[in-house]
């Protein structure tokens, strides 16, 4: 079987030969306009479906599901653990993030997380991670993944796949990814932290500059190749009061993706690769970025309102 990425074990290697091999299948199938189609399913946690999340789902699936290195499967579009083998890994899949912006033409993709020795929901943690990151279905098939504590680019030209490490950490860049449709909402410490980075009357903090794809992987990809902070607080509204993103199969992989180029995560008091998981579709705020950005956010929350 072809190897597409070396990592530490060949359990892994092969592990990744599937991921690889199931992001073609899919990129090729949006290519033909799946993403373009609505699915009369929704998932586990609610969201309407496209039928590319449902391909996408399957594509994974498939491809790992006769794996005998991985224990366990899961993914945002299925319940609960699907047992596969008893080997070490067990993988854990958001098989296509922002897909409504797929049917708009803007980048989608998949995260992925590769976790050792899991047994329940509770094992798909930070600190269990051996492996994680995302493909990006754009322009090109490309892929951005830490394996253990190095950092990796992937790109398909169509037939191979070239896959090479990411030198230099972090990049920095005053660029703040946030949707700030709920502001009026977010407690207090947010609401002034917000303004004070957007700030232009020459205030303590330089004014960053706001972008926002609504698609985590193409805003991550940004922050992999430029830095800046991600954010998706919680809000008192309905559904949002845990946040939007999902702790396992979003923040968690990529945590450790920008953690492992020296960047750094935060739900507003701890980092997210030490939180504890409850429930595999719990939800959780997401604060990922540059270390001072994210210091910034936590000193902003232990201020607390004046
Ligand atoms: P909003 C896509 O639906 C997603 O899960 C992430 O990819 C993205 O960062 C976020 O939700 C966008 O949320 O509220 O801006 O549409």
């Amino acid at each position: 079987m072809t190897t597409y990425f070396n990592s530490r074990t060949p359990a892994l290697d092969g592990i990744y030969t599937a991921l690889f091999l199931a992001s073609e299948k899919i990129y090729a199938e949006l290519k033909k306009g799946a993403g373009l189609k609505f699915a009369t399913s929704s998932n586990e946690s609610g969201d309407d479906q496209i039928e590319l999340d449902v391909i996408a789902d399957e594509a994974f699936f498939n491809a790992l599901k006769t794996d005998n290195n991985v224990r366990y499967v899961v993914s945002e579009e299925r319940p609960g653990l699907n047992k596969i083998s008893d080997g070490p890994y067990s993988v854990a899949l958001d098989p296509l993030d922002g897909s409504k912006s797929a049917l708009v033409g803007i980048p989608s993709g998949a995260i992925f997380a590769i976790f050792e020795n899991a047994e329940t929901d509770a094992d798909f943690n930070g600190r269990n991670i051996v492996s994680g990151g995302f493909f990006v279905f754009g322009m090109n098939l490309e892929a951005y993944f830490a394996d253990g504590d190095k950092v990796y680019k992937g790109l398909f030209d169509g037939t191979d796949w070239t896959v090479m490490p990411i030198e230099g950490g972090l990049p920095s860049a005053d660029v703040l990814a946030i949707n700030g449709q709920n502001q009026m909402v977010w407690p207090e410490w947010l609401q002034r932290h917000y303004a004070s980075l957007l700030d232009t009357r020459g205030g303590t903090v330089k004014p960053h500059n706001m972008r926002w794809y609504a698609s985590m992987v193409s805003d991550m990809k940004r922050m992999v190749l430029q830095g800046g902070l991600f954010a998706y607080p919680s809000a008192n509204i309905k559904g949002y009061e845990e946040g939007k993103l999902r702790l396992v199969y979003e923040a968690i992989p990529m945590a450790f993706l920008i953690q492992a180029m020296g960047g750094a995560s935060t739900n507003g008091e701890q980092s997210i690769l030490e939180m504890p998981v409850e429930k595999l579709h719990q939800k959780t705020p997401v604060f990922i970025g540059e270390k001072s950005k994210i210091a910034a956010v936590e000193a902003a929350r232990k201020a607390g309102p004046v």
